[in-house]
């Protein structure tokens, strides 16, 4: 693949900007409330920040899940949907885009992400079986967990700790691998579980040295590679700017190059591939997949469909095009940066590097006083609702559940509360409102009390669980 990478005018005269590759067709209009208001949504929503209405939201950073605004070509392509039950037209665009860009032989679409890492979970794990991955992803693991895995986290140390500068901070320590398959055996592993971005981690990269060092560690052993390719676009970004020997290669050479490596990827394509539903499984494997195929009917959908309308296929295979354009992974992390860079002048604490998709703020930092079974970073969320309206996200103990042997708080090392940049949504003067929103919320943070929870659901139970204020 020969591209010609397309220089924004910032790097065509060695200017700092990163201005968007794209203008505004379309508006939404925001709505905003009154403290008082805010105060009463808050307490109805138990200060659980997924139990608030949308309306009751300014500016919703909440996730980057199926929250892009799609351009002009993805919509006049959701008009070209082809509703057949079976052989949909846009289904193989789609198999074409992910087989030109991800590089996969077989593909299934199904209906997120979740439902793509459920099938691959009940074919590829035996119960009793270990599957090392880079952190673990909620759901991921949860998928894993339910067909009897036992997922062992084997990302590097620096991962765990908010202010290493480690450029890869999502990578696999080989040793920790290796440790596993001499304790336990090869056989013993299901396979690896592999994320670009680490989500969890503050959206940390993989390098494409750990990658292919992986690859020839799976092939003397014998194992199986899969790739959460949820974020891999924006990974590709990390090795462009910061791995040696990549600098001249384009997004979409990198990133074809990356899974190249691995036996397999499940997708949520509504982060990297700009829509607002939808989601896909792919492996190089016939068998696997064969298996995989007929599986999918009883879950998801017949296999061409898996869980989407063909619209939806036809806006995943515009956006998979779209979303390894250099200019847009470009500005895409650029908009990311720039809020993160406000932050860190204003001496708020971060995670560092500024990761791809979202600025994750160091909880355990940013309240000290605050224990972690009063949930920080649950607060730290709540409280930014409270000043402006701002949705964010907690990823800590809340998120991390409970080990499901002993029945006990999972502590992660990690507590953080996510701020998550839509893509192609806001603009720099929402970043704006929002680092200022974080100020007057770390201005305030000696007089802020902890959380208790109040109701607590069995599974993932951040989505659901209520809160109340100490
Ligand atoms: C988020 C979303 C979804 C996700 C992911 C990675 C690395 C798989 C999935 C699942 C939505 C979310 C999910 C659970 C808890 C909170 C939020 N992440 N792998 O906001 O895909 O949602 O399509 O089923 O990030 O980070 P899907």
């Amino acid at each position: 693949m020969t591209h010609h990478i397309p220089q924004t005018m910032g790097q065509q005269h060695g200017r700092r900007s990163w201005a968007e590759p794209w203008k505004i067709k379309m508006v939404e209009p925001l709505r905003m409330i009154t403290r008082e208001e805010r105060q009463a949504a808050a307490e109805g929503a138990g200060y659980n920040t997924f139990l608030l209405r949308s309306d009751d939201v300014y500016i919703d950073l909440l996730t980057d899940s199926g929250t892009s605004a799609m351009s002009d070509r993805q919509w006049a392509g959701m008009m070209l949907g082809d509703e057949a039950y079976a052989g949909s037209r846009n289904f193989y665009h789609l198999e074409d885009a992910i087989q030109t860009y991800y590089g996969y032989r077989h593909i299934l679409p199904t209906h997120q992400g979740r439902g793509a890492e459920h099938l691959i979970s009940r074919v590829a794990i035996k119960p009793g079986q270990y599957i090392p991955g880079n952190m673990y992803f909620t759901t991921t693991r949860l998928h894993q967990e339910m067909a009897g895995g036992i997922f062992v986290d084997v990302i590097i140390d620096e991962a765990h700790d908010p202010e290493s500068l480690h450029p890869f901070k999502g990578n696999i320590d080989l040793g920790k691998v290796e440790d596993l398959i001499n304790t336990h055996g090869a056989a013993a592993i299901a396979y690896i579980s592999l994320a670009g971005t680490v989500n969890m981690a503050g959206g940390q990269p993989v390098s494409m040295a750990n990658v292919r060092d992986l690859r020839a560690l799976c092939d003397r052993h014998g194992i199986k590679l899969f790739l959460d390719a949820t974020r891999m676009v924006e990974n590709s970004f990390f090795i462009q700017e910061r791995e040696e020997g990549y600098a001249g290669k384009s997004i979409a050479e990198i990133l074809r190059e990356f899974c190249g490596y691995t036996d397999g990827a499940w997708m949520s394509a509504k982060k990297d591939n700009l829509v607002n539903i939808g989601g896909w499984l792919a492996v190089n494997d016939w068998d696997l997949f064969e298996e995989l195929r007929n599986l999918i009917v009883v879950f998801e959908g017949l296999h061409t469909y898996g869980g989407a309308a063909g619209r939806d296929m036809e806006a995943m295979a515009i956006g998979i095009v779209e979303s390894v354009q250099d200019d847009h992974a470009r500005s895409r992390v650029g908009q990311v940066r720039y809020l993160g860079e406000l932050l860190v002048e204003w001496g708020v604490p971060i995670v560092q590097p500024i990761g791809g998709h979202a600025i994750f703020l160091d909880a355990r930092r940013f309240y000290s006083h605050i224990p972690q079974n009063q949930f920080p970073a649950q607060t730290l969320a709540a409280e930014l609702y409270l000043d402006s309206g701002i949705r964010s996200m907690e990823r800590g103990i809340a998120s991390a559940g409970r080990d499901p042997h002993t029945g006990d708080h999972y502590y992660p090392k990690l507590e953080l509360t996510r701020l998550t940049i839509p893509r192609r949504v806001y603009t720099q003067a929402h970043m704006d409102v929002t680092a200022e929103a974080v100020k007057a919320v770390y201005d305030a943070r000696e007089t802020t009390h902890g959380l208790k929870m109040v109701y607590e659901p069995k599974y993932l139970r951040f989505f659901q669980a209520r809160f109340e204020r100490l």
